[in-house]
């Protein structure tokens, strides 16, 4: 029986002026490259972000919480690339009761934080950062409280932009800021 598959070593050789060989090069290519991106997305697992239409949201973080709390907060960098402003509506996710979106802000001299009523803006071109001691997304009534190391996911709403799934890296309980590595 006459074998007209190529062998792997026939592969290999130099045949550059054969559109087969060559297609099979650009495929060995791709999967090379694919193999990379996934080595790079194990590395950069804290490097997240999220993207519908023009808003790109960037590492949700969230921390771990002592035994019994009752809320967890939620933070995360809001991107508007595009040329009319948009507004996160909405925040919901499965590890607690029900969500919302706060400020934090010194009142008297005491630190309080309330719940931002009529969402908050996000302006064209603009970018809004969640962080502790602003903004920030609390998670009330928690349900399965978050873990250190683990994810879980919620969803944003936007005016515009719509419903978008993010996933919330959670950190150690206290961390004052996100853990990013390459970004
Ligand atoms: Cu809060």
């Amino acid at each position: 029986m006459s074998n007209s598959f190529p062998s792997a070593a026939r592969v290999f050789a130099p045949g550059r002026n054969n559109p087969f060989l060559r297609s099979l090069e650009a495929q060995l290519a791709i999967a090379v490259f694919a193999l990379a991106l996934l080595f790079v997305s194990a590395q950069g697992v804290f490097a997240h972000e999220f993207k519908a239409g023009d808003i790109k949201i960037e590492h949700p973080w969230s921390r771990a919480t002592p035994a019994g709390a009752k809320v967890a907060g939620g933070y995360l960098t809001i991107t508007n690339t595009g040329s009319s402003s948009d507004r996160l509506l909405s925040i919901a996710s499965d590890i607690s009761a029900k969500a919302e979106l706060h400020e934090m802000g010194v009142k008297d001299g005491v630190m309080t934080m309330r719940p931002v009523t009529g969402g908050l803006e996000i302006p064209a071109g603009g970018k809004v950062a969640l962080a502790p001691g602003g903004y920030h997304l609390m998670f009330m009534d928690l349900k399965q409280p978050p873990k250190q190391g683990e994810m879980f996911a919620a969803t944003l709403t936007f005016d515009k932009a719509g419903a978008v799934k993010v996933e919330f890296a959670v950190q150690a309980i206290g961390s004052p800021a996100p853990q990013e590595d390459n970004h």
